[in-house]
């Protein structure tokens, strides 16, 4: 900015540039400089949408069973980083999303940190996950709970490599700088409670008859099993229950509230007719889907996401998306939701 024509009193760009200068100096800044952009009119996710396909990162998960022992990782886990958030460990700006695979005869040690998790078994049986003293056996399609805080470890006594896929509020926990993680002295802790034990007890229409006060902020369940879940959306579907843009869906619950099963995170199985065409949706939750079943491709915004068994795919906040299906077709997805909701910052457009 050339100054030397301009009266010094009415150079108002070179006077503001010098009164920035001024107070940086003490780390401040003026506020109506970037105001626009802190406050947007709508949200701008800095996320973009992306499918990682399961041929790709089936090949590259075996591999890494060569490069690395579930021992020596402790999770042996390969990250889906959102293309538009590299380096960051995140699928979308408040989750992490990862492939975890455990070969025959490995073990992945117990531990607990603040994260919650989830785990949604893509591939191979014979695999378990012990929570909070329950062994919970893996099949294709279960939806696994561990919830904040709780031990945690994994095995694989089959014969068959278990890939599945892991969604943490990790970037969430991060976010608000209050992470901690503990390991135990066991490698694999004691598991009292058997395979559908707390699916049996708390989620069969009856309740123990005590308190069930520590199950009021995440649901006592650990694993929600495609077994049962499917038949119901199946049900739904039969029925004609089918909203034109979510098909015929289920909320994952909390038996002893109603609620979602965590905190953090909340998730969903849908199933699809052949031909669907959803309408548009738009919501505030950036949202992780997985194709349980079936082919189709997924519009958001002016990108299409073509879909198959086992792919994963993020449909980022405030993007418009529909979904449209090639044949009948099952997604699990999984969100922010709750968290948002909690907040009072949940929105959606129809
Ligand atoms: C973790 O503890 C597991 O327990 C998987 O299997 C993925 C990603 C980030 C942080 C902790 C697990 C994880 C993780």
């Amino acid at each position: 900015m050339s100054v030397a024509t301009v009266d010094p009193k009415h150079n108002v760009t070179g006077n503001r540039q010098a009164f920035y200068d001024k107070i940086s100096k003490k780390d401040l800044a003026p506020l109506w400089e970037v105001l626009r952009s802190v406050v947007t009119k709508e949200p701008k996710s800095k996320c973009a949408p992306n499918v990682w396909k399961f041929d790709d990162v089936r090949g590259l998960m075996l591999e890494a069973g060569g490069v690395i022992s579930a021992e020596d990782a402790e999770r042996r886990v390969l990250v889906l980083e959102n293309p538009a958030l590299r380096g960051q460990s995140r699928i979308t700006n408040t989750l992490f999303a990862g492939m975890q695979l455990i070969m025959p005869g490995e073990i992945a040690e117990a531990h607990k940190h603040v994260s919650s998790a989830i785990r949604f078994v893509i591939e191979g049986e014979g695999a378990y996950t012990a929570v909070e003293g329950e062994k919970a056996q893996m099949s294709r399609g279960d939806f696994i709970l561990t919830p904040n805080w709780a031990p945690h470890d994994h095995g694989n006594p089959g014969k068959e490599p278990v890939m599945w896929l892991d969604v943490l509020d990790m970037p969430t926990v991060n976010h608000f700088e209050t992470s901690f993680m503990e390991h135990f002295d066991e490698k694999a802790q004691n598991t009292s409670r058997g395979d559908g034990d707390s699916l049996d007890r708390y989620g069969s229409g009856v309740l123990p008859d005590g308190s069930l006060q520590e199950f009021v902020r995440r649901s006592p369940v650990i694993n929600y099993t495609y077994a049962r879940t499917k038949p119901i959306v199946e049900r739904l579907m039969k029925a004609g229950d089918i909203d034109p843009r979510h098909g015929a869906r289920v909320r994952y619950s909390n038996p002893v509230t109603g609620g979602h099963v965590m905190p953090t995170m909340g998730a969903y199985l849908a199933m699809f007719p052949k031909g669907f065409k959803g309408k548009d949706y738009q919501s505030t939750d950036s949202t992780i889907f997985v194709c349980v079943e079936g082919h189709g491709r997924t519009k958001v915004g002016d990108k299409t996401l073509e879909w198959g068994p086992n792919d994963v795919f993020v449909v980022p906040s405030w993007h418009k998306y529909a979904h449209e299906m090639k044949d009948q077709a099952v997604l699990f997805s999984i969100s922010d939701r709750p968290a948002q909701e909690a907040l009072g910052f949940w929105r959606e457009r129809l």
